[in-house]
């Protein structure tokens, strides 16, 4: 199966519309860094709150990139056409991918163990199987670890719509 980018985009839109009213919005954003933050029970207070200004940024960066029609909130879409023109996310994105993998690395060493990663990622709203799919083929170290740079380049590349056959679509596999 061949998944592209707006499958990628629309399985993120479903997910961080957290409160299900069919739109993205500024309390979708809180209530998601809320549940993420509160399972990385191991990380500092500076990580969780960099989580949490990355939640807020990449909201910013929606709201004031793609809603057409200013209403305040962000529709599929609107949100959709992010896939247009990804350059205009990528220092959100950026920010984002590198607060969730650190918040994944507490004791700091460059690397992610499955346990941590599979937290974060079931508090964002993917499935279990998708999650261990997706740790298998970011190619885990034989102490079942991946490292954070790995994990920054499959958060970033899963925003990008020219990219295909990459890690991420595990998440989206199965689902479709
Ligand atoms: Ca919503
Ligand atoms: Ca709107």
């Amino acid at each position: 199966m061949r998944i592209a980018a707006i499958d990628r985009v629309r399985l993120i839109f479903t997910l961080f519309d957290v409160d299900r009213t069919g739109y993205l919005e500024a309390e979708d954003f809180e209530l998601m860094a809320a549940r993420v933050v509160a399972v990385a029970t191991e990380s500092g207070d500076a990580a969780k709150t960099a989580m949490l200004a990355a939640f807020r940024h990449y909201w910013t960066a929606l709201v004031t990139g793609l809603d057409t029609d200013h209403d305040g909130r962000v529709s599929f879409e609107e949100y959709a056409a992010c896939v247009l023109s990804p350059e205009r996310f990528d220092a959100a994105i950026t920010d984002f991918a590198e607060a969730l993998a650190t918040l994944g690395d507490p004791d700091g060493d460059g690397l992610i163990e499955r346990r941590v990663f599979v937290a974060l990622m079931t508090a964002i709203g993917f499935e279990r199987a998708n999650i261990d799919a997706l740790f298998e083929a970011f190619g885990p170290s034989e102490d079942d670890q991946i490292t954070v740079s790995v994990w920054i380049t499959g958060i970033k590349d899963y925003y990008r719509p020219e990219k295909t056959g990459i890690a991420g679509d595990h998440l989206v596999g199965g689902l479709l």
